[in-house]
C-alpha cells in the first residue's frame, strides 16, 4: 500500500526584524499620532506561522503605541512638559 502523507508547515521560524535597532529622534512637540519610525519583521514560516505582527514589549511612559500589522511606531500621548 502507499501512503501518501502531506507535512503541514510547523511554526519553526522565530520573526527576525530588518535591523538590529532602530533609531530615530522625535521633536518633544510632537503631536499626538504622529508616526514616529517604521519596524519591520519577517518569519520564513508558511500561513499563519509566518505571520508577524508587533507589540510594545515594555512602555511605561505610555507615550508610544505600535500598530500591530504595519509596525508603525506613534506618538500616542503629549510629551512636551513632562518631566520623565
Ligand atoms: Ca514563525
Amino acid at each position: 500500500m502507499l501512503y501518501r502523507v502531506k507535512i503541514g508547515d510547523v511554526n519553526d521560524n522565530p520573526p527576525v526584524f530588518n535591523l538590529p535597532h532602530y533609531t530615530t529622534t522625535i521633536e518633544e512637540s510632537s503631536m499626538v499620532g504622529k508616526r514616529v519610525k517604521q519596524v519591520y519583521a519577517t518569519d520564513r514560516d508558511a500561513g499563519d506561522n509566518g505571520r508577524v505582527e508587533y507589540f510594545l514589549k515594555h512602555d511605561p511612559s505610555g507615550f508610544f503605541v505600535i500598530n500591530q500589522y504595519s509596525g508603525w511606531v506613534s506618538v500616542a500621548r503629549p510629551m512636551s512638559g513632562v518631566s520623565a
